[in-house]
């Protein structure tokens, strides 16, 4: 007996509306960047690019392209009775993982540049992003069905770890060296962002990691964590940008 864990009518009408919103964004972005000066404008673009990103992603994913399915076995031993097998067939989106290798690290930058990190922190924070990101992507398709998956799932966890210390811990001191309202603007939007990003391991814990939640319950939880991460996110930095000379960058 198999068991098929496959979207449903209610996942895809999500993707497809999630991929309208960040199209949405991407244009709005994309009209504010030609409105500010050269100073601002690094903080638009690299927010704009987010967006598209994650706009091809959910196209991926709601064309079906973006999605394969995998197949574990779960044994269960009795005493005197022959083993019994379980078979779960659930979809896994992996164009999920190739927009945030590419989309985390930007999000990051955004950070990074408005509190004033050093180059060193800043490529400390995007690689053992990336190493997140690529290490999550193991636990999800490189050892299905196995207790490895957790030792990948608890890899990932620490550079998530690491990403923290660098943004949360450095990302506070440096900011200091730039005027009281940058420093509580960082301190606001790094705050959002710490709580939206923990929810993402929690949510692959239960779904992806013990597939206690349907396809379309995952697909609905990360289209609001990604709505909150990306197109509020971004909304919220370019209005604050605008009106703050301090966050002005010239390169
Ligand atoms: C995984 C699973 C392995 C453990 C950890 C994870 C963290 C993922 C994060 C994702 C953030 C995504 C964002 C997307 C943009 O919209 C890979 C789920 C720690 C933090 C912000």
């Amino acid at each position: 007996p198999v068991d098929h864990q496959l979207v449903g009518h209610d996942g895809k009408t999500t993707l497809w509306v999630v991929f309208v919103i960040m199209l949405i964004a991407s244009a709005v972005f994309a009209a504010m960047s030609w409105r500010v000066p050269v100073q601002k404008r690094l903080f638009h673009v690299i927010t704009t690019l987010i967006t598209i990103f994650a706009a091809i992603s959910y196209f991926a994913m709601a064309t079906g392209h973006g999605v394969s399915v995998n197949h574990i076995t779960l044994r269960e031993s009795h005493d005197h009775v022959p083993d019994t097998f379980t078979h779960i067939d659930r979809q896994v989106f992996w164009a999920r993982y190739v927009d945030w290798s590419l989309t985390t690290p930007l999000l990051l930058l955004d950070l990074s540049l408005l509190a004033g990190l050093n180059g060193a922190h800043i490529l400390m924070a995007i690689i053992a992003d990336v190493i997140m990101i690529l290490t999550g992507l193991f636990a999800a398709f490189g050892s299905e069905g196995t207790p490895q998956k957790w030792g990948w799932y608890a890899i990932a966890c620490v550079a998530y770890l690491v990403v923290i210390w660098h943004l949360a811990i450095n990302g506070r001191a440096q900011v200091k060296n730039k005027s009281s309202k940058v420093a509580t603007f960082f301190g606001s939007i790094a705050g959002f962002t710490l709580i939206v990003w923990t929810a993402y391991p929690i949510v692959w814990g239960i779904a992806d990691g013990a597939r206690k939640v349907s396809v379309d319950g995952e697909i609905i939880a990360y289209a609001v964590l990604d709505i909150l991460a990306k197109p509020v996110f971004g909304l919220w930095l370019l209005l604050t940008h605008a009106r703050l000379p301090e966050t002005n960058i010239d390169l």
